[in-house]
């Protein structure tokens, strides 16, 4: 092809993808409000964030490094402890977990190397992390890719995993002293890769995102029937394949936001609750800190804390802009204030 028409080509191309974009899924550029410190392992290390906030406004945001084991910082994005427990992936938690007498936190994190779902306990009367004994469940021969947590309507705790066969597994947590187990009750297939999932706690509803496939919906309880309700598909609403973490911020009893992370186009594709209807798509750009590429992992809360009085959006970072400075890329979560992505949607 000769150069006039190549670029005569990609200039109808670029008009083409111009033309087909509806301004209403056209992002919106937001700036985080801070970062946590690198993570130590060079590359894809950073995956899959957590956060627990206490009633008091207290708490801890976790995350993975899928090359070595969880971190935890403290609120306002500053480490506190790194936990070596292997290569996970994701990470999800429950809080009000009844465990040996004390109303605990429990973290579960999917190893998908040892095919196990790693355990921690945090116990916010004294602060403290430990790990149960044994302290991770082996799932046989199903490698867990993600991992979500639920509750189940007799307020037993769900575990979802997800696996880049495509193939789902939902286990029930039997929490009787002194050990924690789980059984599965629960198996079905959305035919490809999948990892982000969610569970909505209040609506018993469960999200799973495929990676070049769907967003789907499902009854969180096992019910024998397995059929989905497909939210959107990787490219709808502005969305770039991969879809990644998936996250919820609830408003009320069924209202809020559903958040996906679109790994293609750095971009976080959002649906108002109950009602799945899309209402904003947003990029977070350079700012007070650096802005957020080939996006991962994502949790958000709804709770007050001293700085963020309706909540926050944790996301991870494929690279951090200290990177240059440091051998090989380093990877980090951009934290940003509820209010400020509020402002950004359509409602
Ligand atoms: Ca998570
Ligand atoms: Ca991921
Ligand atoms: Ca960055
Ligand atoms: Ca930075």
């Amino acid at each position: 092809m000769s150069r006039t028409i190549a670029t005569a080509a990609l200039s109808l191309s670029l008009l083409t993808a111009c033309a087909v974009m509806d301004p209403a899924y056209v992002a919106v550029p937001i700036t985080a409000d801070f970062e946590t410190p690198i993570m130590a392992s060079v590359g894809d290390s950073a995956d899959d964030p957590a956060i627990f906030i206490n009633p008091d406004g207290g708490g801890f945001i976790a995350a993975t490094d899928k090359q070595a084991g969880l971190y935890i910082y403290t609120l306002e994005g500053e480490q506190r402890e790194f936990m070596p427990i292997g290569t996970i992936n994701n990470v999800d938690l429950r809080s009000g977990v009844a465990w040996q007498g004390t109303d605990s936190v429990l973290l579960v994190a999917s190893n998908d190397e040892t095919n196990e779902i790693m355990l921690v306990l945090y116990d916010p009367k004294t602060d403290m992390f430990s790990r149960p004994e044994p302290a991770a469940i082996s799932v046989g021969d199903f490698s867990p890719y993600g991992i979500c947590m639920g509750r189940s309507a007799n307020d037993g705790l769900y575990i979802g995993l997800t696996s880049k066969a495509g193939l789902y597994q939902q286990y029930l947590m039997s929490l009787s002293a002194p050990t924690i187990t789980a059984r599965k009750v629960r198996e079905f297939t959305t035919g490809t890769k999948t990892e982000g999932c969610v569970f909505d706690d209040r609506t018993r509803q469960l999200y799973i995102a495929e990676e070049t496939g769907s967003l789907y919906q499902y009854p969180a309880a096992p019910s024998g029937k397995d059929e989905p309700i497909i939210l959107m598909q990787a490219g709808d609403y502005g969305s770039k394949a991969d879809l990644e973490g998936v996250t919820l911020y609830p408003v009320g009893d069924d209202g809020g936001y559903l958040i996906v992370s679109s790994q293609g186009n750095n971009s976080y594709v959002t649906f108002s609750l109950p009602d799945h209807r899309f209402v904003g798509r947003f990029t977070i750009v350079d700012g007070a800190v650096d802005g957020v590429t080939t996006t991962d992992g994502i949790d958000v809360t709804a709770q007050a804390t001293q700085q963020f009085p309706v909540g926050f959006l944790v996301v991870q970072d494929d690279e951090d802009d200290s990177s240059p400075s440091q051998r090989g890329k380093r990877q980090n979560l951009k934290v940003i204030d509820w209010r400020t992505i509020q402002a950004a949607l359509t409602e």
